[in-house]
């Protein structure tokens, strides 16, 4: 397929998913659904998938996240994840299901590794573009700012306690900020591309919805900041974009 014909193929898969109501979710209102985009019709997806677009500029992230790095990231490691997927899920006992009952379903087992890592692959980096943007500066507010004081105490606790997760993980995976089945924030990290949806595979005290991750694998930060993981999170809180999380975090605590 021609690089032309395939973005405006993605283009209209991403708007229709857009368009998708949210089987769950029938009390969410379509400015919410719009607000939070594809990210969770994403989980009704089955079958072969297309790379989403990145929705903004590679250089949107620049100083803190360079313009190179958002480009290998989202057009070779993001699509690579996508092509083994489409390579092994013809024929497999998960063609039929939705990336939600595929996350549900997976086991340790050998023969789930290539769904559990590029299935997760697929998921962890869609929701990550999902949340990215200037901040200038700016924090949660609304109901996200208050469930992170009454869950974490302050704002600047939560930032130590997610930048901790992510440093803390060894070797490629996520720090993640999740809702737990009583609506109740809480943080963890997941090795390679696991995450809080896959409830056979992480601990019981992981299980939940991610409400945003950080990528913390080499590839995310190594162009810019080399092997300074920790200067990779001080600069990844610049470009958290609050309105968009906060919406995210709304639609899934309804
Ligand atoms: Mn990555």
């Amino acid at each position: 397929m021609k690089k032309r014909e395939f973005l405006k193929i993605s283009g209209m898969v991403a708007a229709g998913l857009m368009l998708n109501p949210l089987s769950a979710c029938k009390t969410i209102s379509a400015t919410q659904k719009k607000a939070n985009g594809f990210i969770d019709s994403l989980l009704q997806e089955k079958g072969e998938l297309i790379l989403p677009p990145l929705g903004y500029d590679f250089k949107a992230l620049e100083p803190h996240i360079d313009a190179m790095t958002m480009e290998i990231h989202h057009d070779k490691h993001h699509a690579a994840y996508i092509k083994k997927w489409n390579e092994a899920i013809k024929g497999s006992t998960f063609a039929e299901k939705t990336l939600a009952e595929v996350f549900a379903s997976l086991t340790t087992a050998k023969e789930n590794n290539v769904f559990r890592n590029n299935g997760g692959g697929h998921y962890n980096h869609s929701l990550f573009w999902s949340v990215l943007g200037l901040n200038n500066g700016s924090k949660p507010t609304g109901k996200l700012a208050e469930a992170i004081t009454r869950d974490f105490g302050s704002f600047e606790k939560f930032a130590e306690l997610i930048k901790d997760a992510g440093l803390k993980q060894f070797g490629s995976g996520w720090a993640w900020l999740c809702v737990n089945a009583d609506k109740k924030l809480f943080i963890c990290a997941t090795p390679n591309q696991d995450n809080p949806l896959m409830a056979q595979i992480v601990d019981k005290e992981k299980q939940g919805t991610p409400v945003f991750g950080i990528d913390v694998w080499e590839h995310a930060y190594y162009l810019k900041y080399v092997n300074e993981r920790k200067k990779y999170l001080e600069a990844i809180f610049n470009v958290l974009d609050w309105a968009k999380i906060g919406k995210r975090f709304e639609l899934i605590t309804a």
